[in-house]
């Protein structure tokens, strides 16, 4: 009440307990992981952000962004019980500026309403991912991969600027040129150093025409290492800047898919010789505007998603980068898929997909310009496993952790690393954040400790301020 009594008193909106916006906004994406924080506010100025920021402080409370509120930790809601949610979905303005191209995008705004919006205001975009219903900031704020990256990058490779509420309540633009620390640490754990209120984003005139495609990967167990081998050569070695491609797999069949900045024509040039040499075949094209493929993509949900917003499922996640795996780890990786694999009968999938290469635009960037730890690394594995009724069961967990296990635990320190946007909830902090930003850690809470002594941002795998 006291938190709530300062919000008021500060005139920062708040979501009052039992109303249906505090439902709405209280409920996770990832139904596993449900918090109750001390009080939701629901700012619509930078300033009633400083002024949450600054009540919770006064009060001692931990507190939080949350944005799209797809966060698999529901780390929007901290993460844990008894933080200040600042929740942002009430701001979510989107400008473009057709001289300069770049978009100014308010912090609560939701992918798919932003790629609209672009497209609407100019016919531009950013590269950034899938899922109409994620947050900008929290998808940015911490990489930002999707179906346009191995062409364009990450979206936290588009950001310009950001205006940021850092932990004392002060309001601070950071870019390249002006707070270059903040700006580097925001791009990769932009959660842990504060609230940001507006991104500005340099976006691409978008190509007058892609060709989205699945393809399959009919392998049987005896065929699937070497399929995953050609894979990974590709990858590395051949596939054009203007591909982006995924394999899907789960326990019932494994396919490819993605996106091709060209027509059919153009596709199947770049993609034949691969499906030749792996026994696939193109099951399906289709050529259209970049507004297709963003409707495609974000699986039949609305694109232009503000407020309020509703989506949920039930699930465990975890992640891996790795280079290109050695025939050992290949045979390991095989095994458990069609051993383990297909006799777990929850509804899991892996993704797994072409980061790196010879022709990735991630990688063109140089790994400490950002503090995206982990650009070099040839793939980027989406693991989930979600039960489509009921809670996921208390002994799930093991299925994933072996499936990645049998991979690293043959892979040195410093060969692989996690993805926080996919985060793994059953990793310790200290684990996490070694996960997540490897070499970039000790910059970092170096950072942290500048920005935010007292880990008023807290959350269970967030940065920690060095000592
Ligand atoms: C992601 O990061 C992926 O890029 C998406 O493909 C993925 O979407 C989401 N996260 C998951 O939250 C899912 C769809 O929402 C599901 O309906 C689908 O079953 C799944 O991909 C596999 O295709």
């Amino acid at each position: 009440a006291a938190l709530e009594d300062c919000l008021s008193s500060s005139g920062v909106s708040v979501d009052s307990q039992g109303s249906d916006d505090w439902s709405l906004d209280v409920a996770p994406f990832n139904l596993r992981l449900n918090f109750t924080p001390v009080a939701i506010a629901v700012p619509t100025t930078v300033k009633q952000i400083q002024d949450a920021v600054a009540c919770a402080v006064k009060l001692g409370v931990k507190a939080n962004p949350k944005c799209g509120g797809h966060s698999y930790g529901s780390f929007g809601l901290g993460g844990e019980d008894g933080h200040l949610t600042i929740e942002l979905d009430r701001m979510s303005k989107v400008t473009l500026d057709n001289k300069t191209g770049i978009a100014t995008i308010e912090g609560g705004s939701r992918l798919g309403h932003v790629a609209a919006e672009l497209y609407a205001q100019g016919k531009r975009a950013f590269s950034h991912g899938t899922c109409p219903g994620v947050g900008v900031a929290g998808h940015t704020l911490h990489g930002g991969f999707g179906l346009s990256s191995h062409t364009k990058g990450l979206a936290l490779d588009a950001l310009v600027s950001a205006k940021v509420v850092l932990a004392n309540s002060t309001v601070v633009s950071c870019s390249a040129t002006e707070n270059p620390d903040v700006f580097w640490a925001l791009r990769g754990a932009g959660g842990s150093m504060g609230v940001v209120a507006e991104f500005q984003f340099q976006t691409f005139a978008v190509p007058e025409q892609v060709t989205i495609f699945v393809a399959s990967a009919p392998w049987k167990q005896d065929k699937a290492a070497a399929g995953l081998k050609a894979f990974q050569d590709y990858v590395a070695n051949t596939m054009p800047a203007e591909l982006n491609m995924r394999l899907f797999l789960n326990r019932i069949y494994a396919n490819f898919e993605g996106l091709y900045y060209g027509d059919k024509a153009g596709l199947v040039a770049a993609l034949q010789p691969f499906l030749n040499a792996t026994n696939g075949t193109l099951q399906y094209t289709q050529t259209g505007t970049w507004l297709d493929q963003v409707k495609h993509f974000g699986n039949g949900v609305a694109l232009n998603q503000t407020h309020p917003y509703d989506m949920h499922e039930t699930f465990y996640s975890s992640s891996l980068y790795s280079q290109a795996l050695t025939d050992q780890q290949l045979a390991a990786f095989v095994d458990y898929w069609f051993g383990a694999g297909k006799k777990q009968t929850r509804n899991w999938w892996i993704q797994v997909d072409a980061h790196g290469g010879k022709n990735s635009a991630i990688p063109k960037v140089p790994g400490n310009s950002t503090s995206y730890a982990h650009r070099d690394y040839l793939f980027l594995y989406q693991f989930y496993d979600r039960v489509n009724f009921g809670a996921y069961p208390a002994d799930g967990f093991p299925f994933l952790q072996s499936f990645i296990g049998n991979l690293t635990g043959t892979m040195k320190d410093g060969e692989w690393g996690r993805y926080v946007n996919y985060p793994d909830t059953q990793l310790d902090q200290a684990t996490a954040q070694k996960n997540y930003w490897g070499g970039h850690l000790a910059k970092l809470q170096a950072i942290k400790a500048q920005l935010d002594p007292n880990d008023v941002f807290h959350y269970p795998q967030g940065i920690l301020p060095a000592a």
